[in-house]
C-alpha cells in the first residue's frame, strides 16, 4: 500500500474495514456530488476510534517534534470534532507524559447555554491560549472558518489545525464554474491564517492506498472526480 507510513496506512486500513470510506454517490456540503464519503462519526466502535486517535496523535507528535506546530490546547468543534480531539488528548497523554499528560482540551457548544455555567465552550478556557483544532474533513474549508471565528471570540490564538482528511479540492467557484483551476481550500486557509495545516490522508493518499481493497469502477469514479476538483496546489 504506497510508501506511506506505517501508521497512516494501519489508518486508512480500519477506516475501509470499518465502511468509515465509502463509496457511491454522496451529496458534499459545498453541493458537489462525490464518488467517496469519509465519515469519521462512524469511528463509533473502540478498536475505530482507538485507530483515529492513535493516527491524530502520531501526526500531532511528529509536527510537534519538528517544530511545526506548537499548542496549549486540542479544540474539536461541535459536534463530530468534540470526540475526535477528546481522543486525541488522551492517546497523546498515553504516547508521551512527559509532554503531554496536562494537555488540555474544549470544545464548543452549538448553541450558547444561559444558565449553569454558561457560555459557549465546554472543557478548557481558551483566553490567552494556543489553539489547535482538530477536525474531520476538509473540503471547502468553511467549517475551519467556523472554528477559528468561534476560538478568536472566546480570546484564543488559532495555532493550527489537524485533519483526518484533506480531500484536496479546489474552492468552489463564486461565478459557480467550477471547470477552472482553482486553490485548494487547504492553501487559502493556511495563507488567509498563517497556519500550520496537516492532514492524516490525502485524496492522493486514498486513491494509492485503495488499490486492491476496493472495486475498480470505484476506483476509477474516484479518480475522475480527483481531476475534475483537484487544487491547483
Ligand atoms: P468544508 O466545511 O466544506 O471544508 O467541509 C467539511 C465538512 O464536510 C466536514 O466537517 C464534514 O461535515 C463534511 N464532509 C465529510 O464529513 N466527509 C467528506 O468526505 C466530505 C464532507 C463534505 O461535505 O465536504
Amino acid at each position: 500500500m504506497s510508501n506511506l507510513p506505517q501508521y497512516k496506512k494501519d489508518f486508512l486500513k480500519s477506516a475501509i474495514d470499518g465502511n468509515i470510506l465509502k463509496f457511491g454517490s454522496f451529496l458534499l456540503k459545498s453541493g458537489r456530488t462525490s464518488p467517496y464519503f469519509f465519515n469519521a462519526g462512524d469511528f463509533y466502535r473502540a478498536d475505530l476510534l482507538n485507530s483515529i486517535a492513535t493516527a491524530y496523535a502520531q501526526n500531532i507528535a511528529e509536527h510537534r517534534s519538528a517544530g511545526a506546530l506548537d499548542f496549549d490546547i486540542i479544540f474539536g468543534p461541535a459536534y463530530k470534532g468534540i470526540p475526535l480531539a477528546t481522543a486525541a488528548t488522551i492517546r497523546l497523554g498515553q504516547l508521551d507524559p512527559a509532554r503531554y499528560s496536562s494537555l488540555e482540551y474544549s470544545f464548543d457548544r452549538k448553541e450558547a447555554k444561559d444558565h449553569g455555567e454558561g457560555g459557549n465552550i465546554v472543557g478548557a478556557p481558551l483566553k490567552g491560549k494556543r489553539v489547535l483544532i482538530v477536525d474531520d474533513v476538509i473540503t471547502a474549508g468553511t467549517a475551519k472558518r467556523e472554528a477559528i471565528a468561534k476560538i478568536e471570540k472566546e480570546g484564543g490564538i488559532v495555532a493550527g489545525i489537524v485533519v483526518a482528511l484533506d480531500r484536496m479540492e479546489k474552492l468552489p467557484a463564486k461565478d459557480g464554474d467550477d471547470s477552472k483551476p482553482g486553490p485548494s481550500a487547504l492553501g487559502e486557509l493556511k495563507k488567509e491564517y498563517n497556519l500550520p495545516i496537516f492532514a492524516i490522508l490525502t485524496l492522493d493518499d486514498i486513491i494509492e492506498g485503495i488499490k486492491g481493497l476496493v472495486g475498480e469502477e470505484d476506483i476509477k469514479r474516484t479518480e475522475e472526480y480527483r481531476e475534475k476538483y483537484k487544487a491547483t496546489d
